[in-house]
């Protein structure tokens, strides 16, 4: 990775996105570069994937579903019914890769399960969806304190508590659940318990 990507990428996170984003942003960047530091992963990766991983977050419902459209990007019936919550995850990747120039497929894949995670994911598919969760400027979470303290530990534990607590929060707001989200907990529960 070239420091001036980064440079640049920040900077266009920056005009893209709201302010209170762009503060989400870089706080998830560097929760994700600890987290690497801890678990062993690459560290510039970390903070890629955490600068652009809501980097299509403020674009309008339309243009999401727009840039699917054109792209031959499939979109789920619950994605189409909740296109701010769960699209935004799908397109940013595909902009990641199409407007931002990032070729690594880790980095892609991070972006895309950031927020309803999947089965089997990488370490750095692991650290974003935590650090986006646990980062700094988050507050209203159940259980963070145990959580953030988690997330240096173990990973899978973790990852386990957040969908967890996701689907009660769904659940409790009558939030359509993404059936990504379930079996990526159900696979995680499945593993932890083997
Ligand atoms: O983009 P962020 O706000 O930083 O965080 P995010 O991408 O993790 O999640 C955006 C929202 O999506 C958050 O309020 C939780 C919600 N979410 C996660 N899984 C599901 C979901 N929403 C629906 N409707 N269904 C899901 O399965
Ligand atoms: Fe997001
Ligand atoms: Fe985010």
């Amino acid at each position: 990775m070239k420091t001036a990507d980064l440079q640049k990428i920040r900077k266009a996170m920056e005009k893209e996105l709201s302010p209170k984003r762009y503060e989400h942003t870089l706080s998830v960047a560097y929760t994700a570069a600890s987290l690497a530091m801890v678990h062993g992963e690459n560290t510039g990766s970390a903070i890629l994937a955490g600068m652009l991983h809501d980097c299509a977050k403020c674009l309008s419902e339309n243009k999401l579903i727009s840039i699917c459209e054109k792209n031959n990007l499939h979109i789920s019936e619950v994605e189409r019914e909740n296109p701010m919550a769960l699209l935004h995850a799908g397109v940013g990747s595909f902009l990641a890769h199409d407007k931002y120039g990032i070729n690594d497929k880790d980095i892609l894949n991070a972006i895309k399960y950031h927020t309803t995670g999947r089965p089997e994911m990488s370490r750095l598919e692991k650290i974003l969806y935590i650090a986006d969760y646990i980062e700094p400027g988050r507050k209203h979470a159940a259980n963070l304190d145990q959580i953030r303290r988690m997330a240096f530990q173990d990973l899978d534990m973790t990852l386990i508590k957040i969908l967890d607590d996701t689907l009660a929060y769904l659940l409790s707001t009558d939030g359509k659940i993404d059936p990504m989200t379930r079996e990526s907990y159900n696979y995680y529960k499945n593993i932890s318990t083997k």
